[in-house]
């Protein structure tokens, strides 16, 4: 990350941090912080001129935008905020910015709540349905399900490095939903019982590929290969349009600690050295699923093949978009 702006306000940098280290995590929840650290900003901005402030605001973006690379719905978030920014005087602008934020946001919890009834039709009394990490769109469609009376099992992938399952598996018991917590080894295993495979996204490419939490492509083709459907929650803040332009999305890389601590690593090096040559340790946090192994992927504005979601994209987003942090 780069240097700290005086300008930028603790607020920013905090919410920065906490995105970085995963205290604040998973793809909606890190748009929704994002914007809300814009506004205040925006809020606590001591500038003195329309261009100090814009400026302000575009530093404060570009320190969020250089906390995690993989979800789109950061960017997104940010691009929203900051197009929404108008006005010739610094109190315009600083209204401006918080009411689009604040819009935002509002937005982003009503298309969550629309894509769990949508996500709801396809489930049907006593299904079994396996997750994979933790997603609060993929939840969502549950929550929507069993607020109907239908009633779920789950079968909840712990999903390594980082056990984000559990998260997953203390939300679901909350609201009363058997679950049987497996390694993500066994899911091979239990897919047998299972009736859908729901996952999230961190970000949807044009050709339909899903980027979500490393271990969902291995889940997918098992699944597909077992006959289970692959069902992606996704809001279309999830939809990444540069990827219209050919862009790759980064897959982010994490600490190595995640996987080995220094004491397990001393223990198969034989040695103190944090860094013995001979033992390399990769730690991707996402993967790529293409669109053959995905059934459906559940948004707020319907249910799509993942073919046809590039329609969608460019409905919404248009051709290209720029980065404003970077004028
Ligand atoms: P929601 C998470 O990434 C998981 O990969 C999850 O599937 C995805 O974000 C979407 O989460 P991480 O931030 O937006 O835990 O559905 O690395 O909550």
């Amino acid at each position: 990350m780069a240097d700290a702006d005086p300008s930028t306000v603790p607020a920013v940098e905090s919410t920065a941090d906490d995105i970085a280290a995963m205290r604040i995590r998973g793809a909606a929840t890190i748009a929704d912080a994002a914007a809300a650290a814009l506004a205040t900003q925006a809020e606590r901005s001591a500038a003195e001129s329309p261009a100090e402030f814009r400026r302000q605001l575009r530093t404060a973006a570009r320190t969020l935008y250089e906390t995690r690379p993989t979800a789109v719905s950061l960017p997104n978030a940010l691009r929203y905020v900051l197009r929404g920014m108008t006005g010739d005087t610094v109190a315009d602008l600083r209204e401006s910015t918080i009411t689009c934020a604040e819009a935002f946001q509002r937005d982003l919890a009503q298309a969550q709540d629309r894509l769990g009834e949508i996500g709801a039709n396809r489930l049907r009394d006593g299904d079994v349905v396996m997750t994979h990490c933790h997603s609060t769109d993929a939840l969502s469609c549950l929550e929507a399900t069993l607020e109907d009376g239908t009633e779920l099992e789950a079968i909840v992938k712990e999903t390594r490095p980082r056990k984000q399952g559990h998260i997953t598996a203390r939300q679901l018991r909350e609201w009363g939903v058997p679950v049987t917590l497996i390694a993500d080894n066994a899911a091979r295993r239990y897919l047998d019982r299972a009736d859908h495979v729901l996952v999230g996204a961190d970000s949807i490419a044009a050709d339909g590929s899903v980027i979500n939490k490393i271990g969902t492509s291995g889940l997918a083709v098992n699944a597909r290969e077992r006959g289970v459907p692959v069902v992606v929650a996704a809001q279309t803040i999830k939809l990444h349009p540069d990827t219209m332009t050919g862009h790759t999305v980064e897959i982010e890389m994490r600490d190595e600690t995640e996987i080995l601590s220094d004491e397990e690593r001393a223990a198969i090096t034989g040695t103190d050295a944090s860094d013995e040559a001979g033992l390399t340790v990769e730690n991707p946090a996402f993967d790529v699923t293409p669109p053959r192994y995905v059934d459906a992927i559940v948004t707020e504005r319907g249910q799509f093949p993942p073919e046809s979601i590039v329609t969608l994209m460019r409905e919404l987003f248009g051709e290209p978009t720029d980065n404003p942090w970077d004028a």
